[in-house]
């Protein structure tokens, strides 16, 4: 059994959707603690005034009856509200009436990190709206929303994750940084406890662990790198330094005392603390533009400048945790099995009877 996940959704368009497939049936959700992770993305220094326009919360369409899965797939909905003040802007019909409010002017100032060039480059967009509105971090309110879901299931196994900012002088970057109109990135780190070992594989490229959650941080907005546990400082260190040895003891059955590889080895969780860091870059709106080159008349020209946040990275922590939670998540349904939750559950047990390991 495997866990999917599709979504749809631009920043300024009437809604974001997610369908996650393959949940068992029986696992009970709450509202309020999917909302609950919504709003934390919604938080952190560095905003902008757009997360005072939206106000995120889930909506269900479908696969939940009673607050419990149907093991069916499920339809999530988060609204932009945000849509309203651009009704004729990004309107999925042709617009009817007179241009009124936001979006009815195209752009053609792109913005050097962001997907404004490569985007109307590669779909031919004579409006580089029709690139960055996908392609803004927005899409992360229903990517949070489905790791809520994710985190549920992770919790019946005994599985916590916590992403947080690390580095303690952000908010001053973000004072300094918004004094001189600039913006700001930083580094998350994830931590998922109680992970038993083998979830993931060596078996393909693919199937290792450490691959598919480098995968799905980096393809987050504005992230540039991935480290698992002591990741690029491991390559200075000797064999005798970067290893962690095994030990073994009643209480906790095998176990190690360092854990440089991050809980992960060949691809494989080991049953230590999974530890994985994303390197956000500052985000590339600028209130004081960087160079550009107008696309429609071919002449140097400021990048567009649009309302934006100073800083994300607190939000992306919240990004990153539901990236990880969700990837965890397919994994032990990939181990696991099950139609139901009560077979998820049973065989988590019988593979914890059967190896030596104990959750710390
Ligand atoms: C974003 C630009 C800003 C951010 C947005 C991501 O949106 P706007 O152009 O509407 O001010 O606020 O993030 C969100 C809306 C959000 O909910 O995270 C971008 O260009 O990526």
């Amino acid at each position: 059994m495997e866990l999917g996940l599709v979504t749809a959704g631009e920043s300024h368009g009437p809604a974001l959707v997610a369908i996650l497939t393959g949940l068992p049936a029986g696992l009970t959700l709450e509202k309020d603690a999917i909302d609950a992770d919504l709003h934390r993305r919604q938080q952190g220094y560095g905003r902008s005034p757009r997360q005072q326009i939206e106000q995120d919360e889930v909506e269900v369409l479908a696969g939940l009856r009673h607050g419990r899965t149907l093991g069916t797939p499920l339809a999530l909905v988060v609204r932009n509200r945000d849509h309203a003040n651009w009704e004729w802007g990004m309107g999925p019909w042709p617009p009817e009436g007179e241009p009124s409010g936001k979006g009815t002017k195209a752009v053609t100032l792109p913005r050097p990190g962001h997907a404004d060039l490569a985007g109307a480059l590669k779909y031919g967009l004579a409006d580089v709206r029709d690139a960055l509105e996908r392609a803004s971090a927005r899409h992360t309110a229903v990517l949070v929303a489905a790791g809520a879901v994710a985190k549920r299931l992770l919790a019946e196994l005994g599985i916590e994750v916590e992403g947080r900012v690390i580095g303690d002088d952000l908010e001053r970057r973000v004072d300094e940084a918004r004094a001189d109109r600039d913006t700001v990135g930083g580094v998350v780190e994830v931590r998922a406890r109680g992970v038993p070992p083998g979830l993931g594989s060596y078996a393909t490229k693919d199937a290792r662990l450490d691959a598919r959650l480098a995968a799905s941080l980096m393809g987050t907005q504005a992230v540039k790198g991935v480290e698992i546990g002591d990741g690029f400082e491991l390559a200075r260190k000797r064999g005798s330094q970067a290893h962690d040895e095994i030990q073994r003891d009643e209480a906790r059955g095998l176990h190690r005392e360092t854990n440089r590889a991050g809980g992960i080895e060949a691809g494989v969780s080991n049953g230590e603390e999974i530890v994985v860091r994303a390197a956000m870059k500052p985000l590339p709106t600028l209130m004081r533009p960087l160079a550009s080159v107008d696309l429609e008349t071919g002449e140097p020209a400021q990048a567009l400048v649009e309302r934006s946040d100073t800083a994300a990275v607190e939000a992306l922590a919240v990004v990153a945790e539901a990236c990880v939670a969700w990837e965890l998540a397919n994994a032990a349904r990939e181990k696991f099995g099950g139609d139901s939750l009560g077979d998820v559950l049973a065989a988590h047990r019988a593979y914890l009877d059967r190896i030596d390991w104990r959750r710390p």
